[in-house]
């Protein structure tokens, strides 16, 4: 105890001189750390020749500044590609019932209050999805699960609206679809309009959530119909119109209460413009219908087939232009904008 050698002496002072100069190195390296991040700092603030006295410095900085710096003027992105190198073909779709919209909202951080645009090119189209609804919550859930990433996948600039009808008078798809189109052009000049049943999930990303020249109906096939077209003229389910094509046909009719024709009158309407529907192929144009009875709430409506008739004679005052409404509420939730309407009730 309190015995120190003359040899455990000079290993003490050695730790010492050490410990020293390793501090040093370290200070000098701190030093030479500094001294790079004020060459790499942005400097279009100030003059280069007051912040700088030597010539060599100086002549890095000013080819610093005469070159563009990236931190302040990050390059324009370039247009997405025309296919996207993030498809993966036909997907394996599921449906679990444990699903939660946390777990949705997690899988989906890069999605802003419905809204997502890729982070590394510009989309080649900004496209606004309509959802009709009212009390098919589970539905919404995989679609959701499904839809996000399925869109994040085509690199698109989108945004998911859910338009609810309030209350319990008999449901109106088409004037919702058409309330839906009104609102979202209130955020955004979008120049596609996806119309979208809350139940159809899609099989496969080539199946292109983008407008055509044309109207698309985007359904050829679906589970439940052993994935065949219905009838020639089928619209229903999923289509998609750009910003013009919608406004031209004067949107869908308002006066389409309960179930059934709404479809059918968009299709006499795009006809009547001669417009021609386009489809994708039918090995990708695929749906998953998640199972359901008919709502009560949208009873079979018997009044369709003599609307239809009328449609040619009606189109240019019922739709668009003569669709009124009431907002309820708009809420921005993160993985759509809610927006709840009170939409009337039909007239007889
Ligand atoms: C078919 C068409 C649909 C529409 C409908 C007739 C297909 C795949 N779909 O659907 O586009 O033309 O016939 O009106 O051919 N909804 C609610 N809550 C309700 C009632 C309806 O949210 O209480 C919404 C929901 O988005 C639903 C859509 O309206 O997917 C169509 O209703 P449906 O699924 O009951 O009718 P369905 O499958 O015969
Ligand atoms: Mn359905």
């Amino acid at each position: 105890m309190g015995f120190c050698s003359p040899v455990c002496k000079v290993y003490r002072r050695g730790k010492y001189i050490l410990l020293f100069l390793i501090s040093l190195s370290v200070l000098a390296w701190i030093a030479n750390l500094s001294g790079e991040t004020i060459k790499d700092a942005p400097v279009s603030f100030a003059t280069p020749q007051a912040l700088v006295k030597g010539d060599s410095l100086r002549e890095k900085l000013n080819a610093l500044t005469a070159t563009p710096n990236r931190l302040i003027t990050p390059a324009p992105k370039e247009e997405c590609p025309q296919e996207s190198p993030l498809l993966q073909g036909a997907l394996k779709l599921s449906f679990e019932s444990s699903l939660k919209l946390k777990d949705v909202e997690s899988d989906n951080k890069a999605v802003i209050e419905g809204e997502f645009e890729p982070s590394d090119c510009t989309a080649r189209q900004s496209v606004a999805i309509l959802i009709p609804h009212r009390g098919r919550e589970k539905h919404l859930l995989y679609l959701l699960h499904h839809l996000h990433p399925f869109l994040q996948r085509q690199q698109l600039h989108y945004a998911i609206y859910i338009i609810q009808q309030a209350g319990d008078v008999t449901f109106n798809r088409a004037k919702l679809l058409n309330v839906g189109y009104l609102e979202a052009l209130k955020d955004y000049s979008w120049d596609c309009f996806i119309f979208h049943d809350v139940d159809l999930v899609p099989e496969n990303d080539h199946n292109l959530y983008v407008c055509d020249k044309q109207p698309k109906h985007l359904v050829v096939g679906r589970n439940a119909t052993g994935y065949k077209l219905r009838y020639k003229g089928y619209f229903g389910g999923v289509t998609a119109m750009n910003k013009e094509q919608f406004f031209q046909v004067n949107g869908f009719s308002n006066n389409y209460w309960g179930w059934g024709g709404e479809d059918d009158d968009l299709r006499v309407r795009v006809e009547l413009q001669k417009m021609k529907i386009v489809r994708p192929p039918a090995d990708i144009a695929r749906y998953t219908m998640v199972f359901h009875k008919r709502d009560s709430g949208n009873e079979i409506n018997k009044d369709r087939m003599t609307l239809l008739g009328r449609t040619p004679l009606v189109w240019r005052k019922d739709g668009l232009n003569s669709c009124t409404y009431k907002t309820m509420s708009l809420e921005r939730l993160p993985l759509y904008v809610n927006v709840t309407v009170d939409i009337g009730k039909p007239l007889s």
